[in-house]
C-alpha cells in the first residue's frame, strides 16, 4: 500500500505555523490518519520546541499498596475484593520499608491503589507521609489519583479543598494521572459506572494546583471509545490547565486485555500508539512534557515515541515485582529499567538524557542522597 500525503495534515500544519490551536475535528483528523510521516515531522518539530533534544527520566521507587477496590471497572485485571486469597493490602511500614528496600537514591515515590476502605483514609496516609518526607527530604511524593481523592473525600465527608489542603500539609507534591479513563459520559456509563465523573475528575485536579500540588493527565485507550471521544478528552484537559495551569505531563495509556470484562477489544496496535502520542503532542499545546512510560507501550515503540512527539520515558521501578496493574492485564514489559539504561536508551534514540524529579526541577546525572539537596542543574533546550 502506498501512503499518500493526507491533506487534512496540509490544514493542520498551517495552523500550528501561525501558533493556532487545534480543534476535536482535527484531533479526529490526525487520530486517523494513514500518513504516519507528516504526522511524526510535526510531532517532532512540537516536541523540539518545548523540549529540545532533551528527553526526560526519573529515578523512582513504584508501589501499589494495596489491590482491594470495588470500583469495578471493566478494563481492570488489578482489582480484588478483600475475600481473595490474592489481595494484598501493604500495612504502612510495609510500604515504608518496600520504598527503601533498594536505597535512597531516588527522587519520586509513585504510589496508587485500590479503593480499598480499610486503607485508604487519611489515618493511614497522613503519617506515612510525614514519615516519608521526615527520612527523604530529598524524593518527591507523587501519590494517588483523582478518584482516590474523590474517595477520600466522600469517606471523611470533607470537600476536596479540605482534603487537599491535608494532603499538601503532610507533603504531597504530585497527582498521578489515572482515573481520567475518557471523560465521556457514554463511556464511563458503561465501563466506570461508580467512579468520579470526568467534570469532577478536572474539578479535584484544579483544586490541587491551587493547593500547589502539580499533577499529571491520562487518557485510557483502545477499548469502546470513538476518536471524538479520544478528540474532546484532549480538548478538556487544554481547557483545564488554560483555567488552571499545575498539569505537567500527559501520559497515554494504552489498554491492556488480559484477564478483564474488555478483553474482546483486544490490544492497541503500534501505529495506534503512536497516533496517540503524536495526537496528545499537538493537541494539548499547554502541556510541556507527553510521557512514553515504558511499561506500557513498551521500550521499543517508546523509543519510536520520542519521534512522534513524547519527551519522557517516565522512570525506574523497584528491582523486584511492584507494578501489578499493568502486570496483570499482560503486559511483556520487565519491572526493572536502570539509570544507565534509561540513558543508554534515549542516547541510542538520538535524544539527550535529563534526570527530573516529579515536577521537572533537573539534576546532575550524578545526584546522590548523599550530595544533599539537589544541585538544580541549567538545562539548555
Ligand atoms: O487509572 C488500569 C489504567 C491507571 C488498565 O501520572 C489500565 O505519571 C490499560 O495512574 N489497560 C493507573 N490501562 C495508572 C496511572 C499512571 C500510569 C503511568 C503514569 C502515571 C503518571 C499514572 O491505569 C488507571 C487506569 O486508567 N489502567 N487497567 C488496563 N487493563
Amino acid at each position: 500500500m502506498v501512503v499518500k500525503c493526507d491533506p487534512a495534515l496540509e490544514a493542520i500544519e498551517a495552523k500550528l505555523e501561525r501558533g493556532e490551536s487545534l480543534s476535536q475535528a482535527d484531533g479526529v483528523a490526525l487520530l486517523r490518519t494513514p500518513d504516519l510521516h507528516t504526522l511524526g515531522r510535526l510531532a517532532l518539530a512540537a516536541k523540539r520546541r518545548k523540549s529540545g533534544d532533551n528527553v526526560y527520566y526519573v529515578l523512582n521507587r513504584y508501589i501499589n499498596s494495596t489491590n482491594v477496590c470495588y470500583a469495578d471497572c471493566q478494563f481492570c485485571s488489578f482489582s480484588r475484593s478483600e475475600k481473595d486469597a490474592d489481595a494484598v493490602r501493604m500495612s504502612g511500614d510495609d510500604v515504608f520499608a518496600k520504598a527503601l528496600e533498594t536505597g535512597s537514591n531516588f527522587n519520586q515515590l509513585h504510589i496508587v491503589g485500590g479503593h480499598d476502605p480499610r486503607q485508604l483514609s487519611l489515618d493511614y496516609w497522613l503519617p506515612l507521609m510525614r514519615r516519608f518526607k521526615d527520612a527523604l527530604p530529598h524524593v518527591q511524593l507523587s501519590l494517588f489519583t483523582a478518584a482516590e481523592i474523590d474517595y477520600l473525600a466522600r469517606r471523611h465527608r470533607l470537600s476536596y479543598d479540605v482534603i487537599l489542603g491535608r494532603l499538601r500539609e503532610a507533603g504531597l507534591d504530585n497527582i498521578n494521572g489515572g482515573g481520567a479513563e475518557v471523560f465521556s459520559e457514554r463511556y464511563r456509563k458503561i465501563v466506570c459506572p461508580k467512579k468520579v465523573d470526568g467534570a469532577h475528575w478536572l474539578e479535584i485536579h484544579e483544586v490541587a494546583h491551587r493547593h500547589g500540588i502539580a499533577s499529571n493527565a491520562t487518557m485510557l485507550y483502545g477499548t469502546v471509545e470513538t476518536l471524538e471521544e479520544r478528540a474532546e478528552h484532549f480538548v478538556l484537559l487544554r481547557e483545564s490547565q488554560q483555567r488552571s495551569p499545575g498539569y505537567n505531563a500527559f501520559i497515554p495509556l494504552a489498554f491492556h486485555p488480559d484477564g478483564n470484562a474488555l478483553n474482546d477489544c483486544g490490544p492497541t496496535s503500534g501505529l495506534d500508539d503512536l497516533r496517540m502520542f503524536a495526537t496528545a503532542r499537538l493537541m494539548l499545546d499547554n502541556f510541556d512534557h507527553i510521557k512514553a512510560y515504558w511499561m506500557i507501550q513498551g521500550l521499543k515503540i517508546c523509543q519510536v515515541a520520542l519521534h512522534f512527539g513524547a519527551d519522557d520515558m517516565d522512570g525506574t521501578h523497584g528491582s523486584t515485582d511492584e507494578e501489578r496493574i499493568y502486570h496483570s492485564a499482560g503486559t511483556d514489559s520487565g519491572q526493572y529499567v536502570d539509570d544507565r539504561e534509561f540513558r543508554r536508551l534515549i542516547t541510542a534514540s538520538g535524544f539527550v538524557p535529563v534526570r527530573r524529579n516529579s515536577t521537572y526541577d533537573v539534576f546532575a546525572a550524578d545526584w546522590k542522597p548523599e550530595d544533599g539537596m539537589p544541585q538544580r542543574v541549567a538545562v539548555a533546550v
